[in-house]
C-alpha cells in the first residue's frame, strides 16, 4: 500500500484512475461471460473477486487516500465491485441452469423401457425340497449339521464298520482324491454318502445327538434316467437312552405325513448296511394310487410302477461298533439313522421321468416348480 498522500490528487493514483478502474470492471465481466462452466467460473472468480485481482488491491489504496478523495475513490471502486459481484452471480446463476438442464438430459430413466426382458431366478427344486426336509425335522427339535464333500476315508467308510477288505465299499463305487498313504494312513474320497456326517456329528457332541445332515454326494455311476453321479442325500441321525426302532419308524412316519398326506402307511424291509444293524429299507405306501394300482391292469400307476409301495431309502439301529468308533457307550445309548436320495424322492413327489432334467440346468424343467424362496 502506498503511503499516506498528504498533497492529494486521487487521479495521480494509478490504481484508481476512473478508467483503469472501468478497465478493471470490463475485463472482470469479460471473463464472466467467457467462462464455459462452472469451473471456469471459479477460475474467473478468484482472478477478478479474489483477494489478489486488481479490484481488490484498488481498494486497498483507497486507505492511504486524505479523508477529501477517499469517498470518491471509495464509491467507484464500490460500484465497479458491486457490478463485478452482480455480473458474477448472473453468470453462475446462467451456467448453474445449464447445468442443470444437461444432468436431466444425460441422467434421464426411459421408464418406459421394458424391464422384465431377463427372467428372475429362482432357486432349484433340489434346495428347496431339502430344505422342506431340514424344517421338518427342525421342528422336532433335530440341528442341521454339515460335513466336508471331499472326506477322509476313514470317516466315509472305516469308521462306519466297512472292513478294508469289505465287499461292502464295493457297493458304493468311490471316487478317491488320494488312496491310503505309505503308513497305511486314511486316503482321500469324494464322500459316497452324508453317513460320515454321522461320525462327525457324534465326535463333536455330547449325547444325546438330534442331528439332520443333508448335502451332495458322488459315485462313479454313470449318468442315466434314474442315477447321477453326483446327487443329494439327507441322513437323519438320533442317539439317546432307550431309542428303538419304533422310534425310527415313527419319525419316518412324521415326515412321510408333513410331505405327501395323512394317513400312509410305511414298512421296513430286511437290508444290509454295516454301520446299522439291524438294517432295513424303508418303503411308503404310493401317495398315488394307495395300493389300488397293484393286480389292477385297468389302472395302473406310474409312480409306484404298480406295485403299491415306493423304496424311500435305508435305515437301521446304529452299529455299537459306529457308536464306539465315535466314543459313545453302547451300554448307554443306542440310535437310529436313516438315509435317502433327494433326487429320487422329488423324482417320484413330482412324477419327473428322467433324473437328467434336475442337473441340465434348463429352465422348462425348474419353471413349473414356481418362485419358491
Ligand atoms: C446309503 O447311501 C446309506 N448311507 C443310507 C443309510 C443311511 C442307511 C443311514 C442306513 C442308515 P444307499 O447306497 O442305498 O444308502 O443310497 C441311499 C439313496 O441314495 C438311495 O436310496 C437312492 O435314493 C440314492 N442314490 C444312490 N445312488 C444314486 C445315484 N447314482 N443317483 C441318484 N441317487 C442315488
Amino acid at each position: 500500500m502506498s503511503a499516506p498522500n498528504k498533497s492529494y490528487d486521487p487521479v495521480e493514483v494509478e490504481a484508481l484512475k476512473p478508467e483503469e478502474i472501468e478497465r478493471m470492471r470490463e475485463e472482470a465481466l469479460a471473463a464472466f461471460a467467457a467462462a464455459a462452466d462452472l469451473e471456469a467460473l471459479r477460475e474467473a472468480k478468484a482472478a477478478h473477486m479474489g483477494d489478489r485481482s486488481p479490484l481488490a488491491l484498488a481498494n486497498r489504496e483507497i486507505g492511504a487516500l486524505p479523508p477529501q478523495a477517499k469517498a470518491e475513490a471509495g464509491k467507484r471502486v464500490g460500484m465497479a465491485r458491486g457490478a463485478v459481484n452482480k455480473a458474477f452471480a448472473a453468470r453462475q446463476a446462467e451456467l448453474e441452469a445449464e447445468r442443470d438442464a444437461r444432468v436431466l438430459v444425460e441422467e434421464a430413466v426411459d421408464v418406459t423401457l421394458p424391464h422384465d426382458r431377463v427372467a428372475a431366478g429362482a432357486r432349484h427344486p433340489l434346495v428347496t425340497f431339502c430344505e422342506r426336509v431340514e424344517d421338518i425335522f427342525v421342528a422336532m427339535g433335530y440341528e442341521v449339521a454339515e460335513g466336508p464333500e471331499v472326506e477322509a476315508e476313514w470317516f466315509n467308510f472305516d469308521a462306519l464298520n466297512f472292513d478294508p477288505d469289505h465287499p461292502a465299499r464295493a457297493m458304493q463305487d468311490t471316487f478317491f482324491v488320494s488312496g491310503k498313504d505309505a503308513k497305511g494312513e486314511s486316503g482321500v474320497v469324494l464322500r459316497t454318502h452324508t453317513s460320515p456326517v454321522q461320525v462327525r456329528s457324534m465326535l463333536d457332541r455330547e449325547p444325546p445327538v438330534y442331528v439332520v445332515c443333508p448335502g451332495r454326494v458322488y459315485r462313479t455311476d454313470e449318468l442315466d434316467a434314474t442315477h447321477t453321479p453326483v446327487f443329494h442325500q439327507v441322513e437323519l441321525l438320533a442317539i439317546d437312552e432307550g431309542l428303538t426302532m419304533a422310534d425310527l419308524k415313527g419319525t419316518i412316519e412324521h415326515m412321510v405325513t408333513s410331505l405327501f398326506g395323512e394317513g400312509l402307511r410305511t414298512r421296513l424291509r430286511p437290508a444290509y448296511f454295516p454301520f446299522t444293524e439291524p438294517s432295513a429299507e424303508l418303503d411308503m405306501e404310493c401317495y398315488v394310487c394307495r395300493g389300488a394300482s397293484v393286480g389292477n391292469p385297468g389302472r395302473p400307476c406310474r409312480t409306484c410302477s404298480s406295485e403299491g409301495w415306493i423304496e424311500l431309502g435305508g435305515c437301521g439301529m446304529v452299529n455299537p461298533r459306529v457308536l464306539v468308533a465315535a466314543g459313545i457307550d453302547p451300554e448307554k445309548y443306542s440310535g437310529f439313522a436313516f438315509g435317502f436320495g433327494i433326487e429320487r424322492m422329488l423324482m417320484f413327489r413330482h412324477n419327473v421321468e428322467d433324473m437328467r432334467d434336475m442337473v441340465e440346468g434348463d429352465v422348462r424343467f425348474t419353471r413349473p416348480f414356481g418362485m419358491e424362496i
